[in-house]
């Protein structure tokens, strides 16, 4: 199968040496995963829909005062082009499960992202951001803020309704699932740093025993 690979490079942020994070974009087709990007990217908005089949993105922005290289997976929602599920799965470190508000099959489908998500990478601790999109059509509207809210607490992650159409809460879904993957990092390495002191202590008192 053919592969569509567009990178593009916004100038936002700064230095080429900050970290790149490996972010993938998982939704049902149509909720608006590419306009979400494109949203946060280039902040345009795409009126049409063009099925995706896969894009990769590379844009530089700073999240809390510290820079960060994004590179964003926007992956097919259509069931015919998802041959390379599982090595992006596998590869990304950060997923924004998406699902339009005027639609609820693509909110039934988000449990199945997260299954997926879990079934590929072995570990419940993935860092995971769930995004309502679409929420300016309210008059649409088949899934409520408290039923997004409750998933979101099952999941344990982040939730945010987005407007791709009107930039609602688009910054944020990025910026959400960045920290998650430093505070992860951060987890580790606090963990790494116990197992040493542990081990350090248990030779100094071995030390001190020989010694007297
Ligand atoms: N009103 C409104 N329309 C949106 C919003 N986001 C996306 N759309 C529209 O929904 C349609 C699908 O958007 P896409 O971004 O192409 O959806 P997708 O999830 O990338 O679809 P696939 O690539 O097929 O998986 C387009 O016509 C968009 O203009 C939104 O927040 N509000
Ligand atoms: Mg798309």
């Amino acid at each position: 199968m053919c592969v569509a690979v567009v990178l593009m490079e916004s100038s936002r942020g700064t230095g080429s040496h900050s970290r790149e994070y490996k972010l993938v974009m998982l939704g049902e087709g149509g909720v608006g995963k590419s306009a979400i990007i494109m949203q946060f990217i280039s902040h345009r908005f795409p009126e049409d829909h063009d099925p995706t089949i896969e894009d990769a993105y590379k844009t530089q922005i700073r999240i809390d005062d510290e820079p960060a290289n994004l590179d964003i997976l926007d992956t097919a929602g259509q069931a015919e082009f998802t041959a390379m599920r599982d090595q992006y799965m596998r590869a990304g470190e950060g997923f924004i499960i998406s699902y339009s508000i005027t639609d609820r099959r693509s909110f039934q489908e988000a449990r199945h992202f997260k299954e997926l998500i879990y079934r590929v990478r072995r570990t419940v601790d993935t860092p995971v951001v769930l995004v309502g999109n679409k929420s300016d059509l309210a008059h649409l509207r088949q899934v409520s803020m408290e039923e997004g809210k409750e998933l979101a607490r099952e999941f344990q992650c982040p939730f945010f309704e987005t407007s791709a159409a009107f930039r609602y809460y688009i910054d944020e879904v990025f910026a959400a699932l960045v920290r998650q993957i430093r505070q992860k990092e951060a987890e580790v390495v606090r963990g790494n740093e116990r197992k040493s002191r542990r081990s350090h202590s248990f030779w100094s008192r071995l030390k001190i025993a020989y010694m007297i």
